[in-house]
């Protein structure tokens, strides 16, 4: 059947409908992510099966989860994000049966704008192996987080010192400890 421009490009809306509908159903950032979070990229890599370039979008796709934490200088936030977790797991870092031997040593190395990097062991952020959630955060109080803290910081629910609640979030890296010698 020949289609005129016009119908392919109805059609090309309806299926990029659809499939916003679904993304939508997998709980997208409400409201609408800041200008800075639409062009912001999280790079993923090191020693990982698949690196990653993330947007806010694709995070806003990923299982998202919610909590109450509190800020060492701002009080009870409402914080929601994606955990350290899942993003290790999208890019084929070995978890739960599968963290085991040599690679309990492997660390993640987290980025930021300003020149800041914090670890943590890839157990701490294993579901299998710690029973709290490392949080990279795109939200807090159901609003995208400022350019100040944004688009992504990481959260650490229960660890009072929060010199590793890291902002402006731009890159994870997973490394080995085992390659480095003491
Ligand atoms: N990018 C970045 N994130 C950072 C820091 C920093 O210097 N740069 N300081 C950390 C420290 S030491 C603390 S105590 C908290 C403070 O965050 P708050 O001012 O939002 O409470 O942010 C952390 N996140
Ligand atoms: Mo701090």
């Amino acid at each position: 059947m020949n289609r005129s421009p016009k119908t392919w490009a109805v059609l090309a809306f309806l299926g990029a409908a659809s499939a916003w509908a679904g993304a939508d159903r997998v709980k997208p950032l409400t409201p609408p992510a800041t200008p800075n979070q639409k062009q912001a990229v999280l790079k993923i890599g090191g020693e990982v099966g698949k690196p990653l370039a993330l947007s806010a979008a694709d995070l806003a796709g990923l299982p998202r989860v919610s909590f109450k934490a509190v800020s060492e200088h701002g009080g009870e936030v409402q914080f929601s994000g994606v955990p350290l977790g899942e993003i290790a797991k999208l890019a084929g870092v070995p978890l739960g049966e599968n963290l085991s031997g040599p690679r309990l040593a492997d660390f993640l190395l987290v980025e930021t704008a300003d020149g800041n990097k914090v670890v943590f062991a890839l157990p701490e952020i294993d579901p299998a192996f710690a029973d709290r959630v490392v949080l990279l955060a795109d939200q807090a109080n159901g609003k995208p987080l400022s350019d100040k803290d944004g688009p992504f910081r990481i959260v650490v629910p229960g660890e009072e010192r929060q010199g590793r609640w890291v902002r402006r979030v731009t890159a994870i890296s997973v490394l080995h400890a085992n390659k480095i010698e003491p």
